[in-house]
């Protein structure tokens, strides 16, 4: 059986029945903040995150939920995520499915918090499914207002541990459009790996609509790799838009050593250019799948060096630029 752990009771700690993964939930803002598989940390918590219930600091690191916002975009005097990353969610349970994963569920219901920031009736349900070599997550968002409809951003904004920034590498952008948030332009992608060896903050809008499910969904597959022998893949459902973020010692951040940014990368599914529209009594979600995929060994070489020559290129640029 799995075993949780309720000496804190604000922290859920879930056990796959292979007992080869873990995962650990907040109550804080539905946050989950460790994924272990073999003892191997894959998500990037910050040492001096704040995770104290009842107060408005979200929690730096893991997976904070951002929602109903991103980025002030849809109301000025809303906190810039939202509020469902600091407000305290409830546990509903777990279970374990035929083959040993575990299901557990969380949930957000309008309250008199949320009230203060936002005068709408809602319901958020944390769907977190823990695989032997998976994680997948889906948020449903439910609008329990009789009357108004919600326009809404939603999005995972997962912080992925990562061992060393500069060969790190994303695959499955090419071709695809995105806005720099750095340089508020709209650009194409033409790499085949996207290094983060730099300061990035883009919204790629990478997702296709399928006539048949209805949804948004990834077309290709997009990994994440660091050199190391394994990659994260990513699969993604009812999400259009995917952020990459790493402030590379461009921001402090006071819930933050000062290097850790060389840490992780934020690669987050939701959606964010467009609001989700949702009538009372109806419902949409967003969910996402990572995968973690062992490598032979020598793709280390191969994603470090390409990190590297795609870093050299970039800086030759801006040199010439600025000599211009
Ligand atoms: O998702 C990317 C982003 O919006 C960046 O622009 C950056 O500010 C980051 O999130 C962190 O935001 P936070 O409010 O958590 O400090």
């Amino acid at each position: 059986m799995p075993v949780i752990e309720v000496d804190d009771p604000s922290q859920i700690h879930l056990v796959h029945a292979s007992e080869k993964s873990s995962l650990t939930v907040s109550l804080k803002g539905g946050t989950i903040t460790s994924w272990k598989i073999f003892n191997n940390e894959l998500l990037y918590l910050s040492p001096t995150a704040n995770t104290e219930l009842d107060n408005d600091t979200p929690i730096r690191g893991g997976i904070p939920i951002v929602f109903p916002q991103f980025n002030n975009t849809l109301h000025a005097d809303m906190p810039k995520h939202g509020f469902a990353r600091f407000c305290t969610w409830s546990f509903a349970g777990q279970e374990k499915t035929e083959e040993g994963d575990i299901e557990a569920l969380f949930m957000l219901k309008s309250n008199e918090t949320t009230k203060k920031y936002w005068d709408q009736d809602f319901s958020l349900i944390l769907q977190v499914t823990l695989g032997f070599s998976y994680l997948q997550t889906s948020l449903i968002i439910q609008n329990t207002d009789e009357e108004k409809t919600m326009g809404v951003h939603a999005l995972f904004h997962n912080y992925m541990m990562t061992e060393n920034i500069d060969s790190t590498v994303i695959s499955g952008l090419r071709n695809i459009n995105y806005t720099d948030s750095l340089t508020k332009t709209y650009q194409t992608d033409r790499s085949i790996l996207v290094p983060i060896a730099h300061h990035i903050d883009r919204i790629y809008r990478r997702h296709v609509y399928d006539e048949e499910l209805k949804r948004y969904r990834s077309e290709e597959q997009m990994t994440l790799g660091d050199g190391g022998n394994a990659e994260i893949v990513f699969k993604s459902l009812g999400c259009r838009d995917v952020v990459i973020w790493n402030p590379y010692g461009k921001v402090e951040f006071k819930d933050m050593p000062q290097d850790d940014w060389k840490k992780f990368v934020c690669v987050e599914f939701g959606n964010v250019m467009e609001k989700m529209n949702i009538a009372p009594g109806e419902s949409q979600s967003i969910s996402q799948r990572m995968v973690l995929k062992l490598l032979a060994a020598q793709p280390r070489a191969i994603n470090a060096s390409y990190a590297q020559q795609a870093v050299a290129l970039m800086k030759e640029e801006a040199n010439k630029k600025e000599q211009e």
